[in-house]
């Protein structure tokens, strides 16, 4: 009885999709007055190819799952709006399955956004994206998830099926100029879901212009997976602004991350922490993320209501390349709790606490230790959407880079994630809140 009704409501909101997708015209979104409003409901499954219009708003009162071999095409200047549920079972969000693709592409000036409908913190789930990309374990129930209450077809594991197996160049589609506001509603209990969780996703798929605003949990958090990432924004997320796990193998270039002091945040926050796994076993791959041209800010006084911990922590066997990033404002600077064969060049790395910049190792001599009056950007705590995160000297610009031999990464000279002088792909634009 109860799949009965369920696919009841399938076949009407198939519908409504069907007829939205037709109205779109070549005069730009729609005066936001006169949007149209569509609900998707609770544990709706999108099995067939569907658009989500920018003449309409969309609600996502409960779950909602793309299937394999549908896309979800998001139009640029589409608000999509998570209803709040104080039931974790019924929390929002969207969830792009194995083999399911989502096409969100926004402009500089008119982003994807999706929202929670009460405009505060954890008042919906999440953007989750699951593909078949290796990890360092068997197919894994996406964290958050309650596979029993998930409906009946729908694969909520994530992964290509353990250690040596999986498409890494597996495909989910495109992000592109895509922000995620208020997720990290509890979606099962004690399982929060981030603004931006990434399970096994593959390098076939596009991500770059993504911020995550004022989530509940973590901004960006990866499982594993072999994704490259550009241009990526944290604000006030309440736990890190970058975490990998699970034998994340995927490379990130240009990422900041910035803390408001006037909020507090979880018992660990950190603004990149990567395991290899919870347990720190051997599992392979190892996670290994190559990260460059990262601005990671805290406070200036290294706490907002509540102590932070580290700008990084690479910790429980995992691996990790950093370099050309800037990182400051928290008590420990880079905290490096692995031994693992790991690559820490041309970074320069303040810390609120003294003489914690590089804390407990000794790190190669390119890495450069500076007070953070001293490191020299224009207003290290000022408003990231200024040009306060933009370096006018010291060591940020002081000639000494790494050089990448791998082209997918811009050489660049400066260190962190904005160029000297200028626009920049972060001051410009309504697409960054
Ligand atoms: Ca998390
Ligand atoms: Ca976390
Ligand atoms: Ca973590
Ligand atoms: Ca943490």
């Amino acid at each position: 009885m109860k799949k009965l009704i369920f696919l009841f409501v399938v076949t009407i909101v198939s519908a409504l999709f069907t007829g939205c997708s037709n109205d779109l015209t070549d005069e730009g979104p729609a005066n936001v007055a006169t949007k149209a409003t569509v609900t998707i409901p609770h544990n709706t499954i999108i099995t067939s190819d569907v658009t989500w219009s920018n003449t309409n708003e969309y609600i996502l009162n409960g779950k909602v799952y793309v299937k394999a071999p549908a896309t979800l095409t998001i139009q640029a200047g589409t608000t999509v709006k998570g209803v709040y549920n104080a039931d974790p079972e019924l929390a929002s969000a969207l969830i792009v399955t194995r083999g399911a693709k989502i096409s969100a592409i926004g402009t500089f000036t008119n982003p994807v956004i999706l929202t929670a409908q009460n405009g505060l913190e954890g008042g919906w789930g999440g953007l989750v994206l699951l593909g078949k990309a290796p990890l360092n374990r068997v197919d894994q129930v996406i964290e958050g998830i309650n596979p029993s209450v998930v409906p009946s077809g729908v694969d909520v594991y994530y992964g290509g099926g353990g250690a040596g197996l999986g498409d890494a160049e597996d495909s989910s589609g495109t992000l592109r100029y895509v922000r995620v506001e208020y997720a990290g509603a509890k979606i099962s209990e004690a399982n929060e879901l981030n603004a931006f969780t990434f399970g096994g996703v593959g390098r076939g798929t596009t991500l770059d212009h993504l911020q995550a605003y004022r989530g509940a949990d973590d901004a960006f958090e990866f499982f594993g997976g072999t994704v490259d990432a550009k241009y990526l924004v944290s604000t006030a997320t309440d736990d890190d602004a970058f975490d990998f796990d699970f034998g994340y193998q995927g490379r990130i270039q240009f990422a900041v991350s910035t803390i408001d002091p006037s909020l507090s945040y979880s018992s660990d926050p950190n603004g990149i922490e990567c395991d290899n796994d919870g347990t720190g076993s051997t599992a392979e791959p190892f996670t290994h993320p190559t990260l460059s041209n990262f601005t990671i800010t805290g406070t200036q006084s290294g706490s907002a209501l509540n102590a932070l911990k580290s700008a990084a922590n690479f910790r429980r066997n995992a691996q990790f390349t950093l370099v050309n990033s800037v990182l400051y404002g928290f008590p420990s600077g880079v905290l490096k709790e692995t031994v693992n064969p790991s690559t820490l060049l041309n970074n320069v790395v303040s810390s609120t606490v003294a003489n914690q910049e590089f804390n407990t190792f000794t790190p190669d001599v390119s890495n450069l230790a500076r007070a953070w009056n001293n490191l020299i950007l224009s207003s290290p705590f000022g408003a990231y959407r200024s040009t306060a995160l933009q370096p006018t000297g010291g060591a940020a610009i002081d000639g000494s880079y790494y050089s990448h031999t791998d082209a997918w990464f811009t050489n660049t000279q400066y260190k962190g994630a904005l160029v000297s002088i200028g626009a920049n792909w972060l001051t410009q634009g309504l697409w960054v809140r």
